[in-house]
């Protein structure tokens, strides 16, 4: 008979073709598999030399064997890892090879983290930080999601589920057993203060602006403005490449087109979009408003200019919530012409109700480079700030904050109740807040209440 979990596999590593293939293998049949291909099973976690070979006999490749036994995989179940070269017939006649052994199948997507979770080896944000670590494009990123991997967020709300059950306990024991000698009288008062000082903690973590969710996210800023300001040629200076196409012919960036950068450890992305114009052209017409679109959703708009020309204030979207920057191009072509710009004359004076949103105003030029090591300076000042200052963040994603908002409201209930000295109505309170803590970690778990209860109380029956 077959056991009723299947075997999985799949290939771990990245795309072939590459020097080198890992393909796992994880499951109660990991063991008959790998002895299957490559004829042995080494010493757990020794990696040894091993011909593996397909259901005929013949010799697919050399690869290195690991046996990892349960409990001490990754999944938390029997895991074996071959290790192949990475080219793609290699890796399909291994998969097939795999494929015709009874009781293993491919796995699905994130499955070996799944059944790393189901067998306790990581909690749900544990799991949600792997993933994060996977995805991480810069340092600030990866930072956090190591952190949260490690259990940063996870064993928070383990210890405040902990003092939660603590508290429940304490009304528990006063609600079923305050006839019972050994029972302390007054057990409500110490479990209010436990929730008292839990509602106040998680009070603080959610008051952190979305910290953490940004730096996930990343700054997104928008290059917006009139056509033929410098706009394409301000993106490929940033991104220090030729991402877009630069003309002198206004209405040549139609689409938006998206750079993601590293600046100084922070992940940044850059919006170069349509200069904005009333148009007849259909198509410019639809990328003048996803330039719109796109400006109005940024976390910051660079609002480009030609610094020689006179500004269409009434082109510039309706931008209240964003941080917008003036940024005043193509200086090089004041000095040639001879021009000269005061530097504290600036385009509020004249137009003062319609940039009153403006924060900061530059003068620069995309194409000489003067002025932009001013512009890029603050670029990155501001995302740090942004997205990063201070201590690490502790909630990365919405759930994060659903389930504590739920934690926190069902607290706030229980203090009220508890006031009022309604103890099944407060028990119950305390019993969701713990079930929404357990619900951010995965594990929802009534029997540990009664653990406690018996431990701490010795009601000697
Ligand atoms: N002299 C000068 N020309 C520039 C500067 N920035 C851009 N240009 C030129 O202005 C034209 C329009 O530039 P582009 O980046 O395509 O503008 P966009 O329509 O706002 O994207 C091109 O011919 C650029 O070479 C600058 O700082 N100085
Ligand atoms: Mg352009």
């Amino acid at each position: 008979m077959l056991p009723a979990r299947p075997t999985i596999f799949a290939l771990s590593s990245g795309r072939p073709p590459a020097a080198i293939a890992v393909v796992r293998i994880s499951g109660p049949r990991a063991g008959a598999a790998l002895k299957t291909l490559s004829g042995k099973i080494p010493q757990p976690r020794q990696a040894v030399l091993a011909k593996v070979r397909d259901a005929n006999g013949e010799i697919i490749d050399e690869a290195l064997a690991l046996w990892f036994p349960a409990p001490h995989s990754e999944t938390g179940e029997d895991t074996a890892e071959l290790q192949l070269h990475g080219g793609r017939a290699v890796i399909a006649a291994v998969l097939a090879a795999l494929g015709q052994i009874e009781g293993l199948r491919p796995a699905e997507a994130g499955e070996f983290t799944r059944r790393a979770f189901e067998n306790g080896k990581l909690d749900l944000t544990a799991v949600e930080g792997l993933a994060d670590l996977v995805m991480a494009e810069t340092e600030a990123q990866r930072r956090q999601a190591f952190r949260q991997l490690k259990g940063l967020l996870g064993d928070r709300a383990e210890s405040w589920r902990q003092r939660l059950i603590q508290a429940l306990a304490l009304v528990e024991a006063r609600i079923d057993f305050s006839d019972e000698a050994d029972v302390p009288e007054d057990l409500l008062r110490p479990a209010i203060e436990i929730a008292r000082g839990l509602h106040d903690e998680i009070a603080a973590a959610l008051a952190d602006a979305g910290r953490g969710e940004r730096l996930r996210e990343g700054l997104v800023v928008a290059i917006a403005g009139p056509p033929n300001a410098g706009k394409s040629t301000l993106l490929n200076r940033i991104a220090r490449r030729e991402a877009a196409i630069v003309s002198p012919y206004a209405g040549t960036t139609r689409d938006v087109i998206e750079v993601h950068l590293d600046l100084d450890g922070y992940p940044v992305t850059l919006l170069d979009t349509a200069g904005i114009r009333a148009t007849d052209d259909p198509v410019e017409k639809q990328g003048v408003q996803r330039a719109r679109e796109r400006a109005a959703t940024a976390d910051l708009v660079l609002w480009v200019v030609d610094a020689s020309g006179s500004v269409d204030a009434a082109a510039m979207p309706d931008l209240q919530k964003q941080t917008v920057w003036l940024v005043r191009n193509k200086i090089d072509l004041l000095s040639t012409r001879n021009e000269s710009v005061d530097k504290n004359e600036s385009l509020f004076n004249n137009n003062e109700s319609i940039f009153k949103n403006i924060d900061e105003e530059f003068r620069l030029s995309a194409t000489t480079g003067a002025g932009l090591d001013v512009f890029f300076h603050a670029l990155a000042k501001h995302a740090e700030n942004y997205l990063g200052a201070g201590e690490p963040a502790l909630l990365t994603r919405e759930r994060h904050r659903l389930a504590l908002k739920d934690t926190q409201g069902a607290l706030a209930r229980a203090l009220a109740e508890g006031a009022s000295g309604r103890e099944d109505i407060l028990a119950e309170e305390l019993r969701l807040a713990a079930r929404t803590l357990g619900k951010l970690t995965g594990r929802v778990d009534v029997e540990d209440i009664l653990d406690v209860i018996f431990r701490d109380f010795c009601i000697g029956k």
